[in-house]
């Protein structure tokens, strides 16, 4: 989810900050969760998605043993994964380095059985695939790779939607992490950089209220997520995170019919081609359509 200048057409959901509260569930169907959260595009934490993968193993210790030389490429620089994980495990106050948003299958191509089976509720996804217009195809299936976010005690460096209008599917495998989030209502009050799907906001548990005076009215909604939990988050809802130790995590981008019109319409705005993006806006609706049948 790289941090290019893009357009990013207003978001909606059916939910506001002044009516929600973010639910833990277990055992949730695949019917209960799209007609609960996928479609309201409400946020939630579904504590026993993943119980199956080997994932839940992981821990900083794990790595170290098992890739001691790998090198691994962080905010720092490469770096020997040992020495990666000794810095991220240290007791300091000093912001270590921090592996992210690297994709899993590139990095540690030998663990991609660890993050299976796929849970049902980032299924049908349609960020894989051919879709015979080579720029396209790339575009989608660069978000179609499960990230991993690996680090010491820090706050992710910037308040934000997610690119392309998905919807993110983030679990924890280590540690506790902690987010603060606002629901597309709220924002009018989250200095959107301009059209860009960035906030002005570096921290927002330390705001300059003189330069940015109406944050003080966004209601924020603070939710801690637990190793072995994951948190769906519908587009358009802005996130940012705090994790108070180690933490390690990984996110599952998703579009499909609950938000493929999301997708062409930022398709559409960030064309290199403006004069082909309405032809190539049609194709994509229509293969939305066929989808939405056949899936
Ligand atoms: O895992 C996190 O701390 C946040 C991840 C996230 O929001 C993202 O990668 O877009
Ligand atoms: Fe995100």
């Amino acid at each position: 989810m790289s941090t290019t200048t893009t357009t990013y057409p207003k978001q909606t959901s059916s939910v506001s900050a002044e009516s929600i509260q973010i639910e833990r569930r277990s055992n949730l169907s695949y019917e209960e969760f799209k007609k609960e959260y996928l479609f309201p595009r409400k946020p939630v934490i579904i504590t026993d998605a993943t119980a199956k993968w080997k994932a839940s193993n992981w821990t900083p210790e794990w790595f170290k043993k098992t890739f001691p030389d790998k090198m691994v490429s962080t905010d720092f620089g490469e770096m020997r994964m040992d020495e990666f994980i000794d810095a991220i495990t240290a007791d300091t106050d000093k912001p270590g380095p921090f592996l992210r948003e690297q994709p899993l299958a590139e990095v540690f191509p030998e663990l991609i059985d660890n993050v299976l089976p796929t849970p049902s509720y980032v299924t049908p996804n349609w960020l894989g695939g051919n879709y015979l217009v080579g720029p396209i195809t790339q575009r989608l299936n660069r978000e179609s790779h499960i990230e991993v976010n690996f680090c010491g005690r820090r706050i992710f460096p910037y308040l934000h939607i997610d690119d392309l209008g998905v919807h993110a599917f983030i679990t924890q495998h280590y540690g506790d992490k902690h987010f603060v989030v606002y629901p597309p209502d709220q924002e009018p009050y989250l200095y959107r950089v301009n059209k860009d799907r960035f906030s002005q906001i570096p921290d927002v548990d330390n705001p300059d209220l003189e330069k940015f005076p109406l944050f003080a009215q966004a209601k924020p909604i603070r939710i801690v997520l637990h190793a072995g939990e994951s948190v769906f988050m519908p587009c358009g809802w802005w996130h940012t995170t705090r994790v108070p130790g180690t933490s390690l995590s990984t996110v599952i981008s998703v579009s499909n019919s609950s938000n493929w019109s999301e997708l062409v319409n930022y398709l559409e705005n960030n064309s290199n081609h403006p004069k082909l993006a309405p032809l190539f806006s049609m194709y994509l609706r229509t293969i939305g359509f066929f989808k939405r049948i056949f899936n």
